[in-house]
């Protein structure tokens, strides 16, 4: 069976109470339970991980390599900063999408740029917890291509 992590980097344990006028009001455990309806009617397996810090999220990807066929990666604001996540992507070599709750592009020019977009297949972003059944669905179809 497909099995795909989603990965949730720092501030993310805050959705539903966190500035809800641009993360929205959806919390982070509605959330999982979105994505573990969608791996029930889609057959797949669905892993769900958060933390705050940089090093646990490089060792979820290090865990995911033989575990998983592919990682959803919202990685917070390390996603503008982080080289070591860009790397451990990189390292593991499993299929990567970059997801955000909001559209990045349209925010501060810092939230422009993304280490995760250089090593991912793609990018979702803009339509808040809606995004994370988006990517499971584009992580299942690129999975059975
Ligand atoms: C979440 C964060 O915490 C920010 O640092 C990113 C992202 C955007 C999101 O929209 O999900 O810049």
């Amino acid at each position: 069976m497909t099995a795909i992590l989603v990965l949730n980097g720092p501030n993310l344990n805050l959705l539903g109470t966190r500035q809800p006028e641009v993360y929205g009001y959806t919390t982070l455990a509605d959330i999982e339970t979105m994505c573990q309806d969608w791996a029930e009617t889609a057959g797949c397996t669905v892993s769900f991980a958060q933390s705050n810090h940089e090093g646990a999220l490089v060792d979820a990807i290090h865990a995911a390599k033989g575990q998983q066929d592919g990682i959803i990666l919202n990685a917070g604001a390390y996603t503008h900063t982080s080289i070591a996540l860009m790397d451990a992507i990189a390292s593991v070599e499993l299929p990567a999408i970059e997801l955000h709750l909001s559209n990045v592009h349209a925010r501060e020019e810092f939230r422009h740029n993304s280490y995760i977009a250089k090593v991912a297949i793609g990018l979702i972003c803009g339509f808040g917890a809606h995004g994370y059944v988006l990517a499971l669905e584009a992580m299942k179809a690129h999975l059975s291509r």
